[in-house]
């Protein structure tokens, strides 16, 4: 298996920068809020939904009400205890707009890539996951990173999860992408922003049509749209149900029977082939750069 892109690689790092992610959890766990806590999470981009997946898991370990939304979206209004930014960067400018509008007296805390950085800077605690920042501009490591700390914060043992995505990693693509050209990514619960993130991905780095909604949304219109040349993929658990009215349609259903967060590593690597087959680079893609930073 030839490796020739620098995102590519990072994919293939996240067993062992995950590892380092479990590692730094009994710490820096504590920056996404303390037990009893009301939480506001808030990022851009994949940022973004990395804090919606990270929300629902809090709350559904019975860490605190915790709520998720765009940084560039949120005006303050609700009480919190904490807002938590998302930011690998710690450049984007909607992150910073947000943290100068938390109110006094509310904790702000940040989660970022780079030491140093002004989000890190400003906020009154900061975790820095240096270790899984990226050269690439699409996101692949940091975010399931941030992921893998949350959820072994949380209370779960992430170890059959580390292994499970070396296997994976370790056998090709259980899918030829190119025979494709729209690709749909369906969630429930904390794999509704895995999926949203995989969307991403496809449109980030492979420039094609991609889709994402809550699982059970997708009969109630976006269906009609499916077809033979559709490939849906459905993130966390089965639903044959489901599988089995999408494929009336015509189009491919597809579930690897894997945690949602290796199930997001197939979904990098599905972006990235298809990147490939298309004759794109997705080292480069086109109109992005690392971070928004306006002037
Ligand atoms: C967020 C982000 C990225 C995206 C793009 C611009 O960055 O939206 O998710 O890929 O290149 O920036 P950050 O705030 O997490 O650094």
């Amino acid at each position: 298996m030839s490796i020739s892109t620098t995102t590519e690689r990072e994919i293939r790092s996240q067993p062992e920068v995950w590892a380092r992610a479990v590692a730094a959890a009994r710490e820096g766990a504590r920056v996404l809020g303390r037990p009893g806590e009301r939480v506001l999470l808030l990022g851009c981009g994949t940022s973004a939904f990395v804090a919606e997946s990270v929300a629902v898991l809090r709350e559904r370990a019975g860490h605190g009400e915790t709520d998720a939304a765009y940084a560039s979206e949120w005006t303050p209004g609700r009480a919190y205890d904490r807002v938590v930014v998302i930011s690998r960067s710690g450049t984007t400018s909607e992150v910073l707009e947000a943290l100068a509008l938390v109110p006094a007296g509310t904790v702000r805390a940040a989660v970022v890539g780079v030491a140093g950085s002004p989000v890190a800077e400003v906020a009154d605690e900061a975790l820095v996951l240096d270790f899984a920042d990226e050269e690439s501009v699409v996101q692949t490591r940091f975010p399931t990173s941030v992921l893998a700390l949350a959820r072994t914060g949380f209370g779960e043992d992430l170890s059959p999860v580390l292994d499970q995505a070396a296997e994976a990693l370790a056998a090709p693509l259980p899918v030829e992408p190119s025979r494709f050209d729209h690709f749909v990514f369906l969630g429930r619960s904390w794999s509704y922003g895995l999926a949203q993130e995989a969307a991403l991905k496809i449109r980030e780095a492979a420039q094609a049509w991609s889709e994402s909604y809550p699982a059970l949304d997708y009969r109630h219109g976006p269906v009609a749209v499916a077809g033979e040349t559709s490939l849906v993929t459905l993130f966390g658990d089965a639903d044959p149900a489901l599988a089995a009215d999408i494929e009336r349609t015509g189009a491919t259903v597809q579930h690897w029977d894997l945690d949602p967060l290796v199930q997001l590593v197939q979904a990098q690597r599905l972006a990235v082939e298809l990147a490939g087959a298309r004759g794109l680079d997705a080292d480069h893609p086109r109109h992005l750069t690392r971070s928004v930073v306006l002037g």
